[in-house]
């Protein structure tokens, strides 16, 4: 019996277009019935983003929810963790602890040697800010337009940044560097100050949240552990904290267990 299935990227539902069979069940039949009146409703435009495919090819993905390994600390998840929330998207987790991880096999089979391995159906992604782009593309936080993408990239390399000089602090130069990494953070801050305080919207591009926000607003929330005071010189940093913790997903997810039981950094210091 053919059997396809309508695909809609952005919102990343598949709905599946068949004849019924005696065999399914009226929520299959629904589906069917659902896809037909999206097709019969759709825009030009929605309908040039869909695409039919061989169901056979589909099916064992459909409906899978993004899947992050990684360790068991927030680490360079913690932001697309808080994006995925926000987004009001589901994820599997698999947990690595550090010792399972030193046998070899796992990491043997990422790109670069390293976690998080982020997987969206049959894509498997490393890198976290390639992870956090993918998310972007998909939920629709990537800017408005290609300027406003390609300044968000700029803001997020300025983020990474950031969490390269944290993560060499936390790792190899906590109990030596600590004063001196805090006295220079101010200058490294000073810069995000500048482009929020320009943009009335609160965020670092444009007028909607993108990757690049969640990203520094999780560095940002690391820092304020380091150092509680680091934004009080710093108004629209500070507005812009308070902005995206009271975002009502985010507030909660923050309050979760899920998110509390886990330690900054691999190493205890934090
Ligand atoms: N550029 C990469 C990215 O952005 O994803 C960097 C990824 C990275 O540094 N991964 C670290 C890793 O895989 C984990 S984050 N290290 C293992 C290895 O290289 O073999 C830092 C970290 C280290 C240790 C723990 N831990 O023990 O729980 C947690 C997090």
């Amino acid at each position: 019996m053919p059997c396809y299935c309508m695909l809609l990227p952005h919102s990343r539902q598949t709905l599946y277009l068949r004849q019924r069979d005696s065999s399914e069940t009226d929520g299959d039949y629904k589906l069917l019935s659902c896809a037909l009146f999206l097709q019969s409703l759709a825009d030009d435009s929605c309908r040039s983003s869909c695409c039919v495919l061989n169901a056979d090819l589909v099916l064992p993905t459909l409906n899978m929810p993004y899947t992050i390994t990684y360790f068991a600390v927030r680490g360079r998840c913690g932001a697309m963790k808080i994006m995925l929330t926000d987004q009001d998207q589901e994820w599997k987790e698999v947990e690595i602890s550090f010792d399972d991880w030193m046998k070899g096999d796992l990491k043997a089979t990422c790109v670069f040697g390293q976690l998080p391995k982020f997987q969206d159906g049959d894509l498997e992604l490393v890198q976290s800010n390639a992870i956090l782009r993918h998310l972007g593309r998909n939920h629709g936080a990537y800017g408005s337009n290609d300027k406003e993408a390609s300044q968000i990239d700029m803001m997020n390399d300025g983020v990474e940044d950031l969490r390269l000089k944290y993560v060499k602090l936390i790792y190899q130069e906590y109990d030596t560097g600590k004063d001196k990494y805090i006295q220079e953070l101010s200058d490294h801050l000073s810069k995000f100050e500048a482009v929020l305080a320009k943009n009335k919207a609160g965020f670092l591009v444009g007028n909607k949240v993108s990757f690049a926000d969640y990203n520094l607003f999780d560095i940002l929330l690391n820092h304020q552990v380091l150092c509680p005071t680091c934004l009080d010189k710093f108004p629209a940093l500070k507005a812009f904290s308070a902005m995206m913790s009271a975002r009502p997903k985010i507030k909660a997810f923050l309050d979760s267990d899920a998110w509390k039981k886990l330690p900054i950094n691999g190493n205890g210091k934090q």
